[in-house]
């Protein structure tokens, strides 16, 4: 078993139903670690950014529609998971793709719906491999957002306008 890294996403209709918190404590259960989270509203580059390899399917711009959060809420709950096995474990609690063919005690066989348009709503995002874990965390996540420096990282002196407080 390898320490590894997964992206996870609770996707907006997780957060319209109020799932955030059944969703966090099933994923106890993996004993994995959050190593960083934040609240993000998806831009049409991020959405098309992170669904890339879907470019060609015929569901791809309601996919990039549903993950912006336009039949929901503008929001999704990115969250960085560390520890033993954390793809395969976390894809195990998360369930298939399709929800109606998801484990029925998966979070995507308790949650997940297809709608009448044929969109897949299954609540969450979960990365696939190794690989792309590293291509999604490195795009929705910068280094300081995380507890630990999970790739290599380099720094560069840069200006920048940055907000504060009044
Ligand atoms: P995954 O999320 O289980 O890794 P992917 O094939 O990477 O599955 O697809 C990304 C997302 O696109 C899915 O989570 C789902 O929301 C949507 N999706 C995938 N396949 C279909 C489909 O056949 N019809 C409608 N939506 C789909
Ligand atoms: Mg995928």
């Amino acid at each position: 078993m390898a320490v590894e890294q997964s992206l996870m996403l609770i996707k907006p209709d997780g957060l319209v139903k109020s799932l955030t918190g059944d969703i966090i404590s099933k994923m106890s259960e993996t004993e994995l670690k959050i190593v960083g989270a934040k609240v993000v509203q998806v831009t049409r580059e991020l959405a098309e950014e992170h669904y890339q390899h879907l470019r060609e399917a015929k569901f791809f711009d309601e996919l990039i529609k549903y993950i912006m959060g336009e039949y929901h809420t503008k929001r999704v709950l990115a969250l960085v998971y560390h520890g033993e096995d954390a793809i395969k474990s976390i894809r195990k609690i998360v369930g298939s793709t399709n929800p109606e063919k998801a484990e029925p005690t998966s979070i995507r066989g308790k949650y997940g719906r297809i709608t009448s348009a044929g969109v897949f709503e299954n609540v969450v995002h979960a990365s696939e491999n190794p690989k792309e874990a590293e291509r999604e965390i490195k795009l929705w996540f910068r280094p300081d957002e995380l507890v630990y420096t999970l790739y290599p990282t380099k720094i560069e002196k840069v200006t920048i306008d940055k907000v504060f407080w009044k």
